[in-house]
């Protein structure tokens, strides 16, 4: 894998390296924490951290981000405390739907953050809408929505595009392609070469890249940000990758040929990603094995909390707060 730092001096490329890493070792803790029972699912992201990680980056803090279920890296890279999430994901009072449900599906406006609600494509109509409203407001700001390729076949996903496309929305659609929608492989999704080829039908600009290469998404989707922004037009963007894991931790990856597996595996985000910060000098082993230990001890330091949430209490105010806004 090639990388290409351009201008980026070696504090920023060590700030994208600290947030690439965070989400797969949370994962990796998650992991373990499923098998005891202390969490009940998991969809991992682990393998494709790099789309989240360098796209949440390339935005401002404060503009929107539709995620999908295998963004971590769009949570821990906009500064979600892993306690908060955690709690989120044991259906606690304290997480971000004050214990309603533990999902991944979630809703932090303090954060610019807008989950999917479980509908696959849904998110993508509401990344519009909030572009639409920077546009009414002129305020140079993008939205950014992710989908699987999976999701592509929604309609959903053809009405958010063309709309884009036709009230020129600066909006940014990405599409995470990891080779499998739940156990269908990309050959009986979909019959045209690849997906960014329907950017065109759309008459919008779109871009196939390597997903896997933290320092390409970044640097992509900062131009196409500016891009969206300047000539006020949407862009779709195809990021290639692979879901190293099942579609979640239940269901097994039984029906993927193993050679796919060995084929990605000599692709993986972060250890490329060390390999060429340790080859230009940026970090050397040590200063990584340092990163992992602050990570590993901080990790427990957080779950220390997240095991300290309260108990579920049910309350009507908070319940009519959460779903009336007064006029
Ligand atoms: C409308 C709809 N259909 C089916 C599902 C069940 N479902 C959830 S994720 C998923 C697979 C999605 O595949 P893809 O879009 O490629 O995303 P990936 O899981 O690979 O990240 C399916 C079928 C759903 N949530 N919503
Ligand atoms: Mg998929």
């Amino acid at each position: 894998m090639t990388f290409d730092r351009k201008d980026l001096t070696n504090e920023q490329l060590v700030h994208i390296y600290r947030n690439l890493l965070w989400p797969r070792m949370i994962e990796e803790k998650m992991l373990v924490l499923l098998r005891q029972g202390k969490i009940s699912k998991w969809f991992s992201g682990i393998g494709q951290e790099a789309i989240a990680v360098g796209a949440t980056l390339a935005l401002q803090e404060d503009e929107w981000i539709m995620p999908m279920h295998r963004n971590l890296g769009v949570f821990t890279s906009r500064h979600m405390p892993l306690s908060k999430l955690f709690m989120q994901w044991q259906g606690a009072q304290e997480g971000y739907s004050k214990g309603r449900e533990r999902e991944v599906f979630i809703l932090a406006a303090m954060h610019h953050i807008c989950g999917m609600i479980s509908h696959l494509g849904t998110q993508l109509a509401i990344a519009d809408g909030v572009a639409l409203a920077h546009k009414l407001k002129k305020e140079n700001k993008v939205s950014l929505a992710f989908t699987g390729e999976g999701a592509t076949s929604e309609g959903d996903f053809h009405e958010a595009l063309n709309v884009a496309a036709v009230w020129d929305l600066p909006v940014i659609f990405i599409i995470e392609n990891n080779g499998y929608g739940l156990s269908t492989p990309v050959n009986e999704q979909y019959r045209c070469i690849s997906l960014v080829d329907k950017a065109k039908g759309y008459g919008m600009e779109g871009i196939q890249i390597d997903g896997n290469n933290v320092l390409t998404v970044y640097d992509t989707i900062k131009g196409i940000r500016e891009f969206c922004i300047k000539h006020q037009k949407p862009y779709l963007v195809e990021c290639m990758t692979f879901r190293m894991r099942g579609h979640e931790e239940a269901s097994g990856t039984k029906y993927v040929p193993p050679d796919l597996f060995r084929l990605w595996e000599q692709k993986d985000p972060i250890n490329n990603y060390e390999v060429f910060l340790k080859y230009s000098g940026v970090l050397n082993d040590n200063d990584i094995a340092a990163i992992r230990e602050e990570f590993k001890n901080k990790i427990e330091e957080e779950l220390a909390i997240g095991f300290n949430a309260r108990p579920i209490t049910v309350d009507t105010e908070m319940e009519e707060e959460d779903v009336f806004i007064a006029p």
